[in-house]
């Protein structure tokens, strides 16, 4: 049977991202998320940047281990965007394009966040990989999590060793939250920003009060 491009728009997944600095809450979310669609018949898969295939997973521990001396600032964009060339072509798109929804902790935001704000690489840079990386691919909604960095470095700071990034400076964490507020601020309506100091159950609440208005602005594109 022929499938006409509406029907094909119709079908496709939709692909929701978390972000935000460390210890916001997007790992202890994402999960919340997943159960929220899944009750709702949405077919839905979890995954994470930089990782999400078994070759991005390994890039992941290279991206965040210490082990090595100090890495490039583009070599490091250039690694964030291999794995997200392969996290797309072999998982993303064919979830999308099977109809399956997406959460991904982390996506193309961070790079601007982090590469761009924290480590000051022109965003141009960013934009050209972005383009023959993804082409026209973007999130459907990008959940920005917002804390200040004192709330978030000190939640993420529990957990005992810090990685590469966790290591960085306040001023490095200030720059990558600005990027994530201004990028928010000029694109509302593929972004919601959720105030992640309030305490879990709010930010929960608030999350899944978001993507209750992504079903509902789906539900009313419907014919
Ligand atoms: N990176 C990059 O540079 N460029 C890129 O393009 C991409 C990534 C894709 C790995 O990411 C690193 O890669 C990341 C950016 C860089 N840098 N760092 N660091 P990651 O997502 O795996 O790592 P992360 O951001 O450090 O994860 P995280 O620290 O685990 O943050 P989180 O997932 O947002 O937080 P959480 O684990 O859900 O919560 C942390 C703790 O806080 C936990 O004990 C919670 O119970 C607690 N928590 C969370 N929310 C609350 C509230 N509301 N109240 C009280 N306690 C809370």
């Amino acid at each position: 049977m022929l499938t006409s491009s509406s029907d094909t728009a119709e079908k496709r997944g939709r692909f929701i991202c978390l972000e935000g600095i460390e210890g916001v809450g997007k790992s202890t979310h994402l999960g919340a998320v997943v159960s929220h669609l899944r009750d709702r018949g949405i077919p839905v898969v979890s995954t994470r940047e930089p990782g999400g295939t078994p070759l991005g997973e390994a890039l992941r521990d290279l991206l965040l281990s210490s082990n090595f001396p100090p890495m490039h600032g583009d070599t490091e964009l250039l690694l964030m965007f291999a794995a997200r060339a392969e996290h797309l072509r072999h998982f993303i798109l064919p979830a999308l394009e099977a109809g399956t929804w997406v959460v991904s902790d982390r996506f193309t935001d961070a790079t601007y966040a982090y590469q761009g704000g924290g480590r000051c690489i022109p965003v141009e840079r960013i934009a050209i990989l972005e383009e023959w990386v993804q082409g026209a691919v973007r999130p459907d909604l990008t959940i920005l999590l917002d804390a200040s960095v004192s709330t978030g470095l000190a939640r993420a700071g529990k957990r005992g060793t810090a990685d590469r990034f966790e290591q960085e400076t306040v001023s490095f964490f200030e720059r990558v939250r600005a990027v994530y507020l201004d990028r928010a601020y000029k694109a509302p309506h593929r972004y919601a920003v959720v105030d992640a100091e309030a305490d879990l159950s709010q930010v929960k609440s608030a999350l899944l009060a978001r993507i209750d208005d992504l079903l509902l602005r789906q539900a009313d594109s419907l014919p």
